[in-house]
């Protein structure tokens, strides 16, 4: 079947298995090809074929409301409801997007982007029904890790005992986050997998086997189940348990939820998957690297990543300093593999568990132990109580690594690292920091770790940057700016790799500025802003974030407590929604671009 003509999912209720099969086969075909091309999260869709083919079968979206987890493993999804043609532009500025997304389609019924929000969206769902007289399902599809996080399991809590509603919670298990999954919960979960055994037996006698002996293999299989399997944590926290389901065969997925359509009390339906199946290398990763694929290119990359280049640096201060790191979730993309490997006792992912990671850290600093935190900024928003009561208010020192800091690109709104300068500004001894280069990052994390003992950000972007060379430069020993080149036209105050473009358009306009790299966000070198406000009468300042307590809200009060009368200009990207694309557009889209400063600063100097 030509996957581009298809409009809406009704037609999949008029055909065969056999077809239905043919029609995973095309799809998986199809996502092998495109998502190279523009990059995508590979494994995770590959995984969910035939789930979410059955769940279509079954289920009749949108009354029916599918609401996925995370949302990156929704593509069959996309495809099934009239998406296929678009898939030429996923990720890319003005395309499809990544992710769930409510503009896309009225089947896209909950955006999320962050792990462990479905089951909680599921019971709202739940309430709305009952409210406005429908009786429309709600079917969550979450991941083995993702339940593991603390918000699955607050809804799970109560939607077990609730009596109100009913829910379909379908929990896709690959043993995968993006990389194996850890904790007792999935050691609960493989206790259960124990009939994966049997699962993929039965793959094997399915083809070679008649059905009457099926049957009467199935009827042992029960059997020895129910010796072998006590209840379940999910049967313990009131649910019907329903599985473990053989996740790629669609006969036996249609067959149970079917089943479970009946069921008078909320359900946990377990299939296991296959994460990566049909790709051979993706199937055999156990690191993470085909979780999410980026777009091939022809073109070597310059440089090393800011996340590997920040991960080697502290690698090599474990030779001065012996630091602790806590990583929820995420040691490939904060390239903490070689770090996990070699120092094993000094590591440990505790799951996609960020606020977790933050009470923890806090305990250790407490105890003495210098601990180091990475947090895609995006991810840092989930711990925000927890790094303002138990961190900063208590003053312990912990030194937050903010990665994906600033515009991320391809994975759009729920993910642009834009929030945290002004979430950590506003936290009581919170020192917030953002190197130009990694020479600067280098000193910063030595300041951080040797010097001080407040609790510390050093934020890095995504992107590349210019590896260490074994230059280094002078040390940081106190909150302090550098200035990097001095003018007299106006000041310019920036921080991180925007300094580039700030050079760049003064170079360009022949503007005569000074400019100021202000590597502490917070606090402000006040001696070197003191100096500037008094040589400078334009001050411009420059940041990459939605600023409603960044850098220029501390300038201007610092100025007007002090009674300066300079003139002031702004940019940054304050109550936007910025969507996914390539990073240069759409930093052009948010007139944040070299012409648009320009054009800012002309009208500045007017
Ligand atoms: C709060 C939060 N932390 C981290 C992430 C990054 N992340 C995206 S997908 C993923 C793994 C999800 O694993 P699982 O739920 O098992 O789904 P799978 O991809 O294996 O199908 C992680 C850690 C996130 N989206 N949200």
């Amino acid at each position: 079947m030509n996957l581009f003509d298809i409009k809406d999912p009704s037609f999949i209720k008029n055909l065969t298995i056999k077809e239905l099969q043919k029609l995973a086969h095309d799809i998986r075909a199809f996502l092998i090809e495109e998502i190279p091309k523009t990059g995508g999260h590979l494994s995770s869709n590959l995984g969910t074929v035939e789930l979410i083919i059955a769940l279509h079968y079954v289920f009749d979206s949108p009354k029916d409301a599918f609401i996925f987890d995370v949302g990156h493993q929704a593509y069959t999804h996309k495809i099934l409801t009239g998406r296929a043609k678009d898939f030429h532009s996923l990720r890319q500025t003005d395309g499809l997007s990544g992710y769930i997304n409510y503009l896309e389609s009225i089947h896209d019924q909950w955006e999320s982007g962050h792990a462990g929000t479905s089951l909680s969206a599921l019971q709202g769902f739940l309430y709305s029904q009952r409210l406005k007289g429908e009786n429309g399902r709600g079917i969550a599809i979450i991941g083995d890790a993702s339940i593991t996080n603390g918000m699955a399991f607050e809804a799970l809590n109560v939607l077990g005992s609730d009596q109100n509603v009913k829910g379909i919670i379908v929990l896709n298990d690959n043993e995968m986050g993006i990389s194996k999954s850890v904790g007792a919960i999935s050691k609960a979960l493989t206790r259960i997998r124990f009939n994966r055994f049997f699962v993929k037996i039965k793959r094997f006698w399915q083809i070679i086997l008649p059905k009457c002996f099926l049957e009467f293999l199935g009827r042992i299989k029960r059997g020895l189940k129910s010796f072998f399997q006590r209840q379940n944590i999910f049967e313990d926290l009131g649910y019907l348990y329903v599985g473990p389901i053989d996740g790629h065969d669609l006969k036996g997925l249609i067959y149970n939820f079917e089943r479970i359509k009946r069921a008078r009390k909320s359900v946990v339906m377990h299939i296991l998957t296959d994460k990566g199946k049909g790709h051979e290398l993706a199937e055999q990763d156990k690191i993470g690297t085909f979780h999410g694929v980026s777009k091939a290119s022809t073109k070597k990359k310059e440089g090393i990543s800011w996340s590997q280049g920040i991960a080697n640096i502290l690698y090599d201060l474990q030779e001065l300093e012996k630091t602790f790191v806590i990583m929820p979730a995420m040691t490939v993309g904060t390239s903490f593999v070689e770090f996990s490997k070699t120092y094993k006792d000094r590591y440990i992912d505790v799951g996609i568990a960020e606020e977790h990671a933050a009470s923890m850290a806090a305990m250790m600093a407490h105890q003495g132990i210098k601990v180091f935190l990475p947090l895609y900024a995006t991810f840092s928003q989930r711990a925000f109580d927890q790094i303002l009561n138990d961190i900063a208010r208590s003053n312990h020192h912990v030194v937050f690594g903010i990665d994906r800091a600033g515009i991320v690109g391809e994975d759009g709104s729920t993910h642009q690292g834009i929030f945290d300068v002004s979430m950590f500004s506003l936290m009581p001894n919170m020192v917030i920091t953002m190197p130009y280069d990694l020479k600067e990052a280098k000193a910063l994390f030595d300041y951080a770790f040797l010097k001080q003992n407040h609790p510390i950000v050093i934020r890095y972007p995504r992107g590349m940057t210019q590896a260490l060379n074994g230059d280094v430069i002078e040390e940081i020993n106190h909150p302090s700016w550098v200035k990097m080149k001095q003018g007299k036209d106006l000041a310019i105050i920036s921080y991180g790799q925007s300094l580039d473009r700030l050079n760049h358009v003064c170079e360009s306009m022949e503007l005569d500025a000074t400019i100021i790299n202000a590597r502490f966000i917070k606090p402000i070198d006040e001696v070197m802003l003191k100096n500037i406000l008094e040589t400078h009468h334009k001050i411009f300042v420059y940041e990459e974030i939605a600023n409603s307590a960044g850098l220029y809200p501390a300038i201007l009060a610092f100025a007007e407590k002090h009674a300066y009368k300079n003139e002031f200009m702004e940019m940054s990207m304050t109550n936007q929604i910025i969507h996914h694309g390539n990073y240069k557009e759409i930093i052009k889209k948010m007139k944040m671009d070299e012409r648009s400063i320009e054009e800012k600063i002309l009208e500045f100097l007017k």
